[in-house]
């Protein structure tokens, strides 16, 4: 309801601003003089201009609304960033499309090659969302000659609710298993799932985790590797403030094997320095740029 009512404000704002802001034009004309003197005048009449004020209140308070609503709701509600087919180019030249109906579009950045049956052949995994049922995790792989979404994970139920891959590597040892964040801005749970007997299923789940943030377009915050040096991969990701970088081991069964405190919240994405042993680099809200690994 709150993010209804946001979204509400934020509609209502930006048409406001943008008819103060056309009407003010309108009434002022073409801006003819751009020499500094001129400018300088037109900024004074500017501030002078009621409706431009006002369209620039409207602004902030769209802004600001916003703001408190990617606090509040998944990214996918606040930011559309969708598209309703995937186009593949094969070495060769190849192009086929995967084509979604229209009660589902891809909510992704970019789709990720990974060969989850070992086979040898690349799948392409990339979020789908159901437009009334949330996202799920699609698999594409080539069937009879052509590219088809082949197995997918049931979607999380609700509208707006939103998944984030985090890794894939075979962390339980027996075979590569997918990592993923469920609802990393409102609920954070790490979910480990694999591809077996034609079924994606759910291995196993621990909470407070997030692996993106309203307004970031980093999406790869978290890395595989195998920090503790048992032989078995693991998965580094933020904790669900992003205060922490939490590193988790699936073998013999998901665990936290280490939480190291950040000076402030985690903002990029994770870059692997390749080991042994290896280290993690990323860069905080303030500016810094951190590096962790094993002492
Ligand atoms: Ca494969
Ligand atoms: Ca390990």
């Amino acid at each position: 309801m709150k993010a209804w009512l946001l979204l509400a404000i934020i509609v209502g704002s930006t048409v406001t601003a943008d008819l103060l802001q056309s009407h003010e034009m309108k009434r002022h004309g073409e801006i003819q003089d751009f020499r500094p003197r001129g400018l300088g005048r037109l900024l004074g009449v500017m501030a002078r201009k009621k409706n431009l004020i006002l369209a620039v209140i409207c602004m902030a308070i769209s802004f600001f609304a916003f703001m408190a609503l990617v606090q509040v709701a998944d990214l996918s509600f606040a930011v559309p960033a969708s598209a309703g087919s995937l186009v593949i180019e094969t070495r060769a030249g190849k192009r086929f499309t995967v084509r979604l109906k229209d009660d589902a579009v891809f909510e992704d950045l970019a789709p990720r090659l990974v060969d989850l049956d070992g086979d040898g052949r690349d799948e392409i995994v990339l979020v789908k969302s159901y437009l009334r049922r949330g996202a799920a995790l699609a698999v594409i792989a080539q069937r009879r000659g052509n590219y088809e979404i082949v197995v997918e994970t049931p979607p999380l139920g609700q509208p707006g609710r939103w998944l984030a891959p985090a890794g894939f590597a075979p962390f339980t040892g027996d075979g590569m298993k997918i990592a993923l964040v469920r609802q990393p801005h409102t609920l954070g749970a790490l979910e480990l799932w694999e591809w077996r007997d034609g079924r994606l299923q759910k291995l196993a789940a621990l909470a407070g985790f997030a692996n993106h943030f309203a307004g970031s377009d980093a999406l790869a915050m978290s890395a595989a590797a195998d920090f503790d040096g048992d032989g078995a991969a693991d998965l580094a990701l933020p904790s669900f403030d992003r205060t922490q970088l939490r590193i988790v081991s699936f073998k013999p069964e998901m665990h936290e094997i280490a939480a190291v405190p950040l000076p402030a919240p985690a903002a990029t994405d994770l870059a692997l320095i390749p080991g042994p042993p290896p280290l993690i680099a990323l860069g905080l809200a303030d500016g810094s740029l951190v590096t962790i690994g094993r002492n």
